[in-house]
């Protein structure tokens, strides 16, 4: 069986040990760096707003062996949708309620493919996502605002299309990673144990996919983009002092 087969049968697949562990120390230093520059924010709510100015972030969804992974299932040219931190702090990390991710987003058609990797190892004890197999066959749902519950989303789908009884457990090693489809139904548990679990999600499209309402980090990462269809921003400089993290080779970042 390929990665495809597995994605068109189930609507993710996993993928082991994609990144080495000395970038994954940095996005996770990353993280906790980000943390200290954005008191006021929950460290599941680190995305899109913070990268236009954060080059180790692009540096990090530009790698290689990621667009590697993403070519396989939106083809050779490639941008940047969207990305987030959601890290899960041990004792009192959120849940994420079940939803489909193409419900929340302006994409036009909505062909895109999610990268979660996995920086720090993900288990059921501290919160790792789940999936219902199958589900990305279910056409997108409106979603429904969920505010009783403190929940990362703050919506969820609406529960009659939630079969929990067949949802799977990601378990991932760090440098692991898991790549879902825009329909399928996923979502995690609240993180009551002693481990933090940070995942990087990492929204990348083909470049005929157009962002229809600005989102605020469109890179082009690979290939060619198609004219008039989105414009994308230029790659962030590395300028050291305050407002950017150091990194491996960062003096050679363009
Ligand atoms: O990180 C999680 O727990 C959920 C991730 C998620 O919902 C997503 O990638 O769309």
């Amino acid at each position: 069986m390929s990665l495809i087969d597995d994605y068109n049968r189930d609507g993710y697949v996993v993928v082991r040990n994609v990144l080495d562990a000395d970038l994954i120390k940095e996005a996770s230093n990353h993280v906790e760096w980000l943390m200290k520059k954005n008191p006021g924010r929950r460290p599941e709510q680190l995305w899109q707003d913070l990268i236009p100015n954060d080059p180790f972030w692009v540096r990090l969804v530009s790698d290689r062996r990621l667009l590697d992974v993403a070519q396989e299932f939106i083809g050779p040219d490639i941008a940047l949708f969207a990305s987030h931190y959601l890290c899960k702090p041990a004792g009192n990390g959120l849940p994420v309620l079940w939803h489909q991710d193409g419900s929340y987003w302006p994409l036009d058609p909505m062909n895109v493919t999610t990268i979660w990797l996995a920086v720090d190892d993900s288990t059921p004890e501290n919160g790792c996502m789940r999936v219902i197999p199958g589900t990305q066959h279910l056409k997108l749902q409106q979603l429904k605002e969920r505010k009783d519950v403190t929940n990362v989303l703050s919506s969820e789908i609406d529960s009659s299309f939630v079969d929990e009884s067949k949802a799977v457990d990601i378990i991932l090693k760090a440098g692991d990673l898991s790549v879902h489809h825009p329909n399928v139904i996923h979502g995690s548990n609240a993180n009551t144990s002693p481990k933090r679990r940070c995942g990087l999600t990492i929204r990348y499209i083909p470049t005929t996919t157009r962002i229809t309402v600005p989102w605020g980090c469109d890179f082009l990462l690979r290939g060619a983009a198609v004219p008039g269809i989105n414009d994308y921003k230029p790659f962030p400089k590395y300028v050291g002092g305050d407002s950017q993290m150091a990194f491996r080779d960062c003096a050679q970042w363009q």
